[in-house]
């Protein structure tokens, strides 16, 4: 079975937004791609239906509430049925697997993308909240192993697309684009009163709701700012946010010559998650084209840092350092979880993050365990401050 022109791929989170887009390109492209390992945390009737269909080696269930009936039904079709975390930090260990596709959302990512790159799998990085709570970590374990790590995220997949060729030039600096959310030109007046149902509509693009409400808020922007920092080696000031409502600059790179490099098209989660995947190659598809004269008009604005605080408490977490982001990316996990409960407003989420920047004691050079500990302290801070 295993043809080794093909890049055998483990899913981490098959079933969320990522995952599926990413079963999709491995169903277009069977002579490059075959799937190796799939996993969910709990939506296991559709890791069931996924198994059947691309017939993995291995499943993973987190939540053993369902490890029955998937065991149950998948054991008899030879696939290998698990449940828990440490099944998960186990399976990306295995020699069968070329790639790990890291599309788990939020901290959750962490430790298996550890355990992948210590056993020295390249990663397909969709969690940028990996690179947010552990940079420094990541990618230091990253060089020692000799493994590369490409970036999934559009902007990112932007920045690495300009920069294809260019590797040896440095960076004078990168432009990150953003739509600017649903609510771009709002007040705080305005964002006061809005509910979950009015942030949870992404104008231009169609993803979970995590992330959709950090880009409403800014907050996706801020974590992409320390993610893009860590990826391509950057200081701060040499990355820069440009709102661009279009959507179709996915983001640019500035050399030191003054020249800009974008990368373009209709935005297309499914391009970066080829591109991670096919790299150094570009494969054909037939996802829709871009055409200029449909776009007369590709627009540019300052973010509006007053009315969307978070964008500037991610680039003062990255100021502080340390564990500072690790605590950015808890405080907004639980206010995150809990404006989706309806517990806390739109503008009370940066109150809780700035809260918990300030409370959570400062850490200059954490180690996993100070990053584990920091998590979880930010997180009890977070809840009592919304409850
Ligand atoms: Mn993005």
């Amino acid at each position: 079975m295993n043809d080794s022109t093909k890049k055998r791929i483990a899913i981490l989170g098959s079933t969320g937004s990522i995952g599926t887009q990413a079963l999709d390109v491995i169903e277009k492209n069977p002579e490059h791609f075959e799937v190796e390992v799939l996993t969910a945390m709990n939506s296991y009737e559709l890791l069931i239906e996924q198994a059947k269909r691309y017939h993995p080696n291995v499943v993973v269930i987190l939540n053993d509430d369902h490890y029955g009936i998937v065991n149950e039904t998948l054991t008899p079709l030879d696939i290998k049925v698990y449940s828990g975390e440490q099944a998960l930090a186990d399976v990306v260990q295995m020699d069968t697997i070329d790639i790990v596709l890291t599309a788990l959302v939020g901290y959750a990512g962490l430790k298996p993308t550890i355990k992948a790159i210590e056993s020295g799998k390249n990663i397909a990085l969709a969690n940028k909240e990996t690179l947010v709570v552990a940079g420094e970590l990541i990618t230091n374990l990253a060089r020692e192993k000799g493994i590369n790590i490409y970036p999934v995220d559009s902007e990112h997949s932007a920045i690495f697309q300009c920069l294809v060729g260019e590797f040896h030039n440095p960076i004078e600096k990168i432009i990150l684009t953003a739509s600017g959310g649903p609510f771009r030109g709002r007040d705080k007046k305005f964002l006061e009163s809005v509910k979950k149902e009015q942030a949870l509509k992404h104008p231009n693009w169609d993803m979970g709701a995590k992330i959709t409400i950090d880009s409403a808020s800014l907050m996706n922007k801020g974590l992409e700012v320390i993610e893009a920092k860590w990826l391509f080696g950057l200081r701060i000031d040499q990355v820069e946010v440009v709102v661009h409502p279009q959507s179709i600059i996915h983001s640019m790179v500035q050399f030191e010559d003054s020249s800009i490099k974008a990368q373009m098209g209709l935005p297309d989660m499914r391009v970066p998650i080829q591109f991670a995947l096919s790299y150094p190659d570009r494969l054909k598809a037939d996802f829709p084209r871009f055409n200029f004269v449909d776009y007369p008009e590709l627009t540019f604005e300052k973010p509006d840092v007053e009315t969307f605080r978070n964008l500037g408490l991610a680039f003062e977490a990255l100021n502080n350092g340390g564990n500072s982001p690790c605590v950015l990316n808890a405080a907004n996990e639980v206010a995150v979880s809990e404006f989706l409960k309806d517990k806390v407003t739109f503008l009370g989420m940066s109150e809780v993050v700035e809260s918990c920047l300030a409370k959570v004691p400062f850490i200059s050079t954490p180690n996993l365990e100070d990053y584990v500990n920091t998590d979880k302290e930010t997180r009890i801070k977070a809840f009592e401050i919304i409850n």
